[in-house]
């Protein structure tokens, strides 16, 4: 059974406590567990982490590309938080790993400010998804198990 890598970045740890018209009510905790269960139903067991330094995330996308050069990894869904419209260093890091990459935003980044509009992580990625709230973490576990079928 391959591994789904779910990777958040900064701040996601708040989930819940603050900002509910934006990131809805629902905590880290909760998307962990409705992962587990996307991946459950997709056939893959799950890794599900959170950091708030740029450098952690540069380096479990090193291991991911390790992971999947070894056939153990399907792929990674990664919400960067603000390091998406700020990193070069996570671009890099996709690129040099060539790992298969889904970014995901829980919210609409572009129906907010004009600085969530542009993403350092989008060229690198292999999809984008954005504004279907929490659930939008098992719409892509779905779509990482479609990709392994070639769909
Ligand atoms: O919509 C997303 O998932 C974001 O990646 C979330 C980031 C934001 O900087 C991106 O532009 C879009 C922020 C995550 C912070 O989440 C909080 C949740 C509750 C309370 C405070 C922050």
């Amino acid at each position: 059974m391959k591994t789904a890598l779910v990777l958040n970045g900064p701040n996601l740890n708040l989930l819940g406590t603050r900002e509910p018209q934006v990131y809805g009510s629902q905590t880290l905790a909760d998307v962990q567990a409705l992962c587990e269960r996307a991946c459950a139903a997709n056939g893959f067991a799950l890794d599900f982490r959170q950091t708030n330094h740029e450098g952690e995330l540069v380096d479990w996308l090193h291991e991911a590309g390790r992971l999947q050069a070894a056939g153990t990894l399907a792929g990674v869904i990664l919400n960067a938080g603000a390091y998406t419209h700020t990193s070069v260093a996570l671009f890099d890091a996709i690129k040099g790993t060539g790992i298969t990459l889904v970014e995901l935003h829980i919210s609409n980044v572009h129906a907010r400010e004009a600085f969530r509009h542009h993403s350092y992580i989008s060229p690198a990625a292999k999809a984008v998804m954005a504004g279907w709230g929490v659930n939008g973490y098992a719409l892509a576990i779905a779509g990482l198990a479609g990709m392994q079928q070639g769909a």
